[in-house]
């Protein structure tokens, strides 16, 4: 909806500045009436956005460029009685609504700076007075080959223009880092904790030892071809960490070829902070030949992941990462569990579900099945399971309370993301896949021969935000919150490694320049997430569970949806909660790691806690 919004926008102020532009060439009314209708066709279109999809995805760009397209109807009109300054105005006219189409195409009014708004209201104001300067003092002639040519320069140096402006923005140092504190008590840093004091339990308590050496290995990847994989002991997928709740889990990382080092990020696993493996943030990048140990207890249960967070779109791209699996103490002993990743661009770009594990080809009757599935692509990804009924019994590791049987629906799994997906074997086979790969996934043979089962992929998609039954969240939203964020979501353009890239921002802002998000220990956050851009945005926090309250202003109505990474669809709109009980400087970006390379990423910083290493990271 939005993209219809942005795309008719364009089409419309194009039209109207093609016409204003014919204007001064053709007498006639018919084109200040086309052109009057081409406006009020714009204002409904944003009237019909701003009902459908919400005020905020609109307001920016329109409440900056209307009065801009407007003013040359107002000035016609004030000056209807006199021929030269009517002359004047459809100059005018040209240059600002071509200015108009420009701002729009780079998407300039929707993160507004104090430069925009000289660009939107200022830029034509001193285009009229320098037009009156010409028309006066030197007798302007308006002239085809020289507009044309103006035209070509001013078009020119405007793309370069924004194009530089935007690319200096991501090169920026950070140094002047900004605080939001969110609405709430600014209680200025006192700095006392350094995040490299907030470790996991010492060395003896250590119940389950691994050593990971990240190294280059070539392998065979799923469409066939050989390529140069970066790997956890050689493995794709990394070496399975499955243990039981209250191990105490202890993994030493040594990088024997990895340039630009290495680390591990335990993904939704709440850690204490120096365990977290962002670089410059809990520690160093470990370089080619050095070691380092982590150490934390496994008390959560669920389906986790751990990747490099180092180069992060590269390194998991190459296939750094794996799965980390935490059983309750007492656990059902006969489910079978299945572990597998959506691999990541660079492995398979299509979908393919790859695995450690080998799966059994042939299923008992009545066999309880456990899926542990991970998106470690950079896209939402649809998983489909045919011929029989399922359940989602987790998300992101949490539970989910009562889950019903679905049927005829796929299932999204975030960037970043993870589901269990439950059922019972039936007495006929079935089918599980990505639905970017249909004649690929897996088929689980049944006792009795049965037909294939379908490649069908479903139209209709599982809704997290009413599945389960309501349950006690364990966190209390109803006396409102010590903090609340907005964080809203767009894209530029900008020169970026010598080319033109999409560079993603978090309220206008690209990384290390976005201000961070101050907390205090044992405050009640909310954030809301507002997706003005024209693709999907996981955002993950770490650290944190977040629940969510409302999906596009609608709130949540099945078992409580805890999530650490959400899927925030174009033109979508969430909030969520969570508890500040972890402190340390945590990573809240997002999990399409092109878009966390190319600015989407901030910080979460609790104002008790330093960083003794560079204070903001490149992931
Ligand atoms: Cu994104």
């Amino acid at each position: 909806m939005y993209m219809m919004f942005f795309g008719s926008s364009v089409l419309l102020l194009v039209a109207m500045a093609v016409l204003w532009s014919i204007f001064p060439f053709r007498r006639g009314r018919w084109l200040l009436w086309i052109n009057a209708v081409l406006f009020v066709g714009w204002c409904l279109v944003t009237f019909i956005a701003a009902r459908s999809i919400g005020w905020e995805f609109v307001r920016q760009i329109f409440g900056m460029l209307m009065p801009m397209v407007f003013s040359p109807f107002v000035l016609l009109f004030i000056f209807a009685k006199r021929a030269n300054w009517m002359r004047l105005v459809k100059r005018y006219a040209v240059i600002v609504s071509w200015l108009a189409v420009f701002m729009i195409v780079f998407q300039i009014p929707a993160f507004p700076t104090f430069a925009t708004y000289i660009l939107c209201f200022g830029v034509p104001v001193l285009v009229f007075f320098l037009l009156y300067v010409w028309e006066k003092w030197l007798a302007g002639k308006w002239n085809r080959g020289w507009i044309a040519f103006g035209s070509v320069i001013l078009v020119v140096a405007f793309i370069f223009g924004s194009l530089l402006m935007n690319a200096t923005a991501l090169n920026a140092s950070g140094d002047d880092m900004v605080m939001d504190w969110g609405g709430g008590k600014d209680l200025g840093m006192k700095p006392e904790l350094d995040v490299t004091k907030l470790t996991g339990p010492k060395e003896t308590a250590v119940t389950e030892r691994f050593q990971f050496t990240a190294a280059t290995k070539k392998m065979k990847v799923p469409d066939g071809s050989t390529k140069e994989l970066w790997l956890f002991n050689g493995q794709m997928t990394g070496p399975a960490i499955h243990v039981k709740q209250g191990d105490v889990v202890e993994v030493t990382l040594t990088n024997e070829n990895i340039e630009d080092g290495v680390t591990i990020h335990w993904h939704g696993y709440d850690v204490p902070n120096a365990e977290d493996g962002v670089p410059d943030i809990s520690q160093k990048a470990v370089a080619i030949g050095e070691s380092y140990t982590y150490r934390f207890k496994a008390d959560t249960v669920g389906t986790f992941w751990y990747h490099s967070h180092s180069q992060s779109s590269e390194q998991v791209g190459h296939g750094l990462f794996g799965s980390l699996i935490v059983d309750p103490k007492t656990k059902p002993d006969d489910e079978l569990d299945m572990v597998a990743f959506v691999a990541p661009k660079y492995i398979d770009n299509d979908g393919a579900l790859i695995s450690s594990d080998e799966w059994p080809k042939q299923l008992l009757k009545d066999t309880k099945i456990r899926l542990r599935l991970t998106n470690a692509h950079n896209k939402p990804q649809k998983i489909v399971l045919n011929g029989v009924p399922f359940k989602v019994a987790a998300i992101d590791g949490n539970e989910v309370n009562q889950p019903t049987d679905v049927e005829g629906k796929y299932v999204q799994i975030p960037a970043g993301g993870r589901v269990d997906l439950t059922f019972v074997m039936p007495n006929n086979e079935v089918r599980i896949f990505d639905a970017k790969d249909e004649s690929g996934g897996w088929v689980f043979q049944s006792e009795r021969k049965s037909a294939a089962p379908s490649k069908e992929i479903p139209e209709e998609a599982f809704q997290r935000e009413s599945y389960g039954t309501k349950m006690n969240s364990g966190l209390d939203v109803s006396k409102g919150f010590d903090r609340e964020f907005t964080m809203v979501f767009d894209s530029k353009l900008a020169f970026f490694d010598g080319m033109v890239h999409h560079l993603w921002t978090i309220n206008g802002k690209l990384y290390p320049n976005t201000p961070m998000l101050m907390v205090s220990e044992g405050d009640l956050v909310k954030t809301t997430f507002v997706n003005r851009s024209y693709s999907h945005h996981p955002m993950h926090l770490h650290g944190h569970k977040m629940l969510v309250l409302t999906r596009n202003g609608k709130a949540t109505t099945g078992s409580p949806w805890w999530t650490d990474t959400l899927n925030v669809a174009p033109g979508e709109t969430y909030e969520v909660a969570f508890k500040a009980d972890n402190p340390g400087i945590w990573m809240d970006h997002c999990h399409n790691l092109d878009h966390a390379t190319n600015g989407m990423m901030m910080h979460l910083q609790y104002d008790n806690v330093y960083t003794p290493f560079s204070g903001h990271t490149h992931e």
